[in-house]
C-alpha cells in the first residue's frame, strides 16, 4: 500500500460516522500517529501476529500501570525534557539547574516542614545522609522560603507508597527554605530503582538487550512565587549505573560531591557515632515571566 492509498483512507476515517464537530487538535495528531502507523506497518511489512502481539503488549502495560515507566524507559521523558531545554533557549534564558526527568513515582500531599526534614521513618535500614543547600532566583539572590519538595528510594531501590512495606511518605517531604533560602534534611541512602521484573517495562527492555536499572538518585520540584517550577534530581557519584541510567535522567550539573563528615561535633549532632555521607547542593530558578512552555505541568500523579 502506498501513501496515497493511506491518505485515502485516512480521509474516509475523517468522514465517516460524523455525527458533529471534532476536536481539531485531536483530530490533527491522530491523523498523524494513524498515518505514521500504517506507514511503518507497510514498510517494515509487520504481520498480523506481530500486530496483535504488540496490541496486546500495550493492553497488558495498561493493566500494569506501566505506561508513566515505559515513557522514562524509552527516552520520550528525556525527549520532553531536551523540547523543553530548546524552547527556553529559543525564549533568551540561559543559566538555572538543569531540570530533569519527574518519572512516576512522586506523591503528593508529603508532610510540610519549615527549613529542614528528616525523610526516614527511623525504621528504614540504609546509612545515614545529610544534603542542604540554598535556593537562588533569577537575580541570584536566595528565594525566602521557596518550596522544596523531595522523594527518593530506598536502600533496596524501592518507593513508599508504591512499595506498601514502607511507613506512608517514607522518605518524601516538603521543605520550606528559611528565611535565607536555605534548606536541609538527612535521611538515608538510597539504591538506585529497577523496573518490575517480569512486568510490561522489563519485557520490553529485555527484547532490546536492555537493562531497567537507575542509579541512585534524588528527585525535587522546587517552586517559589515569580519564578518557573524546577523538575530534577540529583545522582550519587560513583553509583556504577550514573552514566549507564535506562531512563536518561542523568546530566552535568546534577551530580554534587559527596563526601563522609567523620568530624565528631557533627556526628554527635546527627545522633550517630558513625561518619555519614554528606552533599551540598544549590537550585538556581528561573523568572517565570518568559515566552516559554509552563514547567508546572498537569499529569495524573498519584496523591495518598
Ligand atoms: C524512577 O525512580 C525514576 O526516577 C524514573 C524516572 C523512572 C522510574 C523510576
Ligand atoms: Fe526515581
Amino acid at each position: 500500500m502506498d501513501k496515497k492509498a493511506i491518505d485515502a483512507l485516512l480521509d474516509r476515517f475523517e468522514t465517516t460516522g460524523v455525527v458533529g464537530p471534532a476536536n481539531p487538535r485531536i483530530q490533527t495528531i491522530f491523523r498523524r500517529l494513524m498515518g505514521d502507523l500504517m506507514l511503518a506497518i507497510e514498510e517494515l511489512d509487520i504481520s498480523s501476529e506481530e500486530f496483535w502481539q504488540g496490541l496486546n503488549f500495550f493492553a497488558e502495560a495498561g493493566r500494569n500501570n506501566e505506561f508513566g515507566l515505559i515513557a522514562p524507559g524509552v527516552g520520550l521523558e528525556h525527549f520532553l525534557d531536551l523540547r523543553m531545554d530548546e524552547a527556553e533557549a529559543r525564549a533568551g534564558l540561559k543559566g538555572g539547574t538543569p531540570r530533569t526527568i519527574e518519572g512516576p513515582l512522586y506523591v503528593a500531599g508529603a508532610p510540610v516542614c519549615q527549613g529542614e526534614a528528616r525523610l526516614d521513618d527511623g525504621k528504614t535500614p540504609g546509612d545515614l545522609i545529610a544534603m542542604s543547600g540554598v535556593v537562588h532566583g533569577a537575580d541570584g539572590k536566595p528565594v525566602p522560603h521557596a518550596q522544596v519538595e523531595v522523594w527518593h528510594a530506598d536502600s533496596r531501590g524501592n518507593y513508599s507508597y508504591f512499595d506498601t512495606t514502607q511507613s506512608p511518605f517514607n522518605l518524601r517531604r516538603t521543605i520550606i527554605a528559611d528565611a535565607q533560602g536555605r534548606y536541609k534534611f538527612r535521611s538515608i541512602m538510597p539504591l538506585g530503582y529497577s523496573a518490575p521484573a517480569g512486568g510490561s517495562t522489563d519485557k520490553l527492555l529485555k527484547m532490546l538487550g536492555r537493562h531497567g536499572t537507575r542509579p541512585a538518585h534524588i528527585h525535587f520540584f522546587v517552586t517559589a512565587p515569580g519564578h518557573r517550577k524546577l523538575t530534577t534530581q540529583i545522582n550519587i557519584e560513583n553509583d556504577p549505573h550514573l552514566w549507564d541510567d535506562f531512563a536518561f535522567g542523568t546530566r552535568e550539573g546534577l551530580i554534587p560531591p559527596i563526601k563522609l563528615n567523620s568530624d565528631p561535633v557533627a556526628m554527635a549532632a546527627m545522633g550517630t557515632d558513625q561518619p555519614f555521607q554528606e552533599l551540598s547542593f544549590d537550585f538556581h530558578l528561573n523568572a517565570a515571566e518568559v515566552r516559554a512552555p509552563e514547567t508546572d505541568i498537569a499529569r495524573l500523579r498519584a496523591a495518598a
